[in-house]
């Protein structure tokens, strides 16, 4: 059977975040390209401005033929995974992003900026994943993983695919080992939705 094709993106340093798991990750499973499934990657700037732009250009480049879905990924400062089921219209973190700025400042984006939430069931996927350390969250943070969501999301609804974003534990959090499963766990459940 031919394997299902899924884009990956994950993130590069940022704050005191100096190497940056949800990148490390996207670049491995590239690498590996686990079982049933085949992945590209590209890691994403933390920038407001340039991570959705670098991504738009990503999925422009690869979308024929279709993926089968879109997921990305960032790191949060916890233990444990977060299934994000909802991304914000627009920022609302004080932090600054690597270009010094805070919140979106550039031109109007070319998609419709609204509360956005996964074309699926996040919960019956979650479900199906069982996994102790994975949970569901409706605040996937309001920084740039949540401005990155925002674009996915609609990127998604314009291919007709499922798209998701994951947040995953720093890397003192849990072992590279931990990290590949998990997030490949995710990708299969959802590259066969
Ligand atoms: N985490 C940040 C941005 C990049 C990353 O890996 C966030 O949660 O918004």
């Amino acid at each position: 059977m031919a394997k299902a094709r899924l884009l990956m993106t994950g993130f590069g340093p940022f704050g005191d975040v100096s190497r940056n798991p949800s990148g490390w990750i996207a670049e491995q499973l590239a690498q590996v390209s686990p079982e049933g499934l085949q992945v590209t990657s590209q890691v994403l700037p933390v920038t407001f401005e340039g991570a959705p732009a670098v991504l738009e250009r990503f999925v422009n480049a690869h979308e024929s033929p279709a993926p089968r879905a879109l997921l990305s990924l960032g790191v949060h400062p916890r233990p444990g995974f977060c299934l994000e089921s909802r991304a914000r219209p627009r920022p609302t973190s004080k932090s600054v992003d690597n270009a010094g700025l805070v919140g979106f400042q550039g031109n109007p984006t070319s998609i419709q900026l609204k509360d956005r939430s996964p074309s699926f069931d996040v919960a019956a996927l979650h479900k199906t994943l069982s996994l102790d350390d994975v949970s569901i969250s409706t605040d996937a943070g309001g920084y740039v993983c949540d401005w990155v969501f925002q674009h996915l999301l609609a990127h998604g609804q314009r291919l007709a695919i499922p798209a998701l974003f994951l947040h995953v534990p720093p890397f003192d959090q849990a072992t590279e080992e931990h990290l590949l499963e998990v997030t490949s766990r995710v990708a299969h459940a959802l590259a066969n939705l």
